[in-house]
């Protein structure tokens, strides 16, 4: 398998890497369609036929060094595979790396998140997802895919973007001041200031898949109808980058289709173009 981005070896090492990708390619609790564990090989090898400028900030991030680790590989329990990304993650912040999971299911988000939280002060939580991700424990265990913002608020502070389907249950400990329902974003980007107003200093942003629509991402285990958009997503995540330090994030959930590798090559260029827009933050344009 390829590295992130088909890099030659100058640019993926380890030692010399400022980034590096962390592939846990698990899918054991879903609900629904299986396939996340095939999610991270077909964002690896998508991403090698990527062109490796980046046209909105003039800049080639992969000059900073972007090294694709070993994967993580514990399975045995959800607990176990939460502790295991944990480690890990914890292992490349200490060493100053900015850290990127790729999925897998959504549950390989709770031990990364535990990680950032162990290291950064002030540090909060912004998902987008179709899913609110509420439950407190879900079929017998609290590391499902259906907890992962539940243990997300154990730890900091969240904001929920793109929330278009929820369980009642879900409801009573939602805090709908820092939800931005799906419905609620579709007439302008008035919202988008007021979600990045609610965030503090630092930010670790946990992106499922499933939070666009559906005619641009198909692949993942539960497609909602009425998502959101490319550029949408990305004048989102430009002011974000903009207003706070981003100090990692995880992309989830890619069910890939052997017929359609459309939605994999867009899972490649999103991470791309989220790197991008953090590293060329403070660097003038040419
Ligand atoms: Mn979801």
């Amino acid at each position: 398998m390829t590295n992130y981005g088909g890099l030659p070896g100058e640019f993926s090492g380890e030692h010399n890497a400022a980034i590096v990708i962390l592939p846990v390619p698990y899918d054991e609790t879903s609900t629904w369609q299986k396939g996340s564990d095939k999610g991270p090989d077909a964002i690896l090898e998508a991403s090698a036929n990527m062109e490796l400028y980046d046209i909105e900030t003039e800049t080639e991030v992969y000059l900073k060094g972007i090294y694709t680790s070993d994967p993580v590989t514990e399975k045995t329990s959800p607990e176990k595979m939460v502790e295991a990304v944990f480690f890990r993650v914890r292992d490349f912040l200490d060493k100053g790396k900015f850290p990127v999971v790729i999925g897998g299911e959504h549950s390989v988000s709770i031990g990364s998140i535990k990680a950032f939280a162990g290291h950064y002060r002030d540090l909060s939580v912004l998902q987008l997802d179709a899913h609110s991700d509420l439950r407190n424990e879900y079929e017998g265990s609290e590391n499902n895919h259906a907890c992962v913002m539940a243990r997300a608020r154990d730890v900091a502070s969240i904001v929920q973007v793109g929330i278009r389907a929820t369980d009642s249950v879900e409801l009573s400990s939602m805090d709908k001041e820092r939800v931005f329902f799906a419905h609620q974003i579709q007439e302008n980007d008035a919202w988008m200031d007021r979600a990045v107003e609610l965030l503090s200093a630092n930010v670790y942003i946990t992106i499922d898949l499933d939070v666009f629509d559906p005619s641009i991402m198909p692949s993942t285990g539960t497609p909602e109808p009425g998502g959101m958009g490319w550029y949408q997503s990305l004048r989102f995540l430009e002011k974000v980058v903009a207003k706070k330090n981003l100090v990692g994030f995880d992309v989830v959930e890619l069910c890939p289709a052997t017929s359609n590798k459309a939605p994999d090559f867009m899972t490649a260029k999103l991470i791309y173009r989220i790197l991008s827009m953090h590293f060329s933050k403070n660097t003038p344009r040419k």
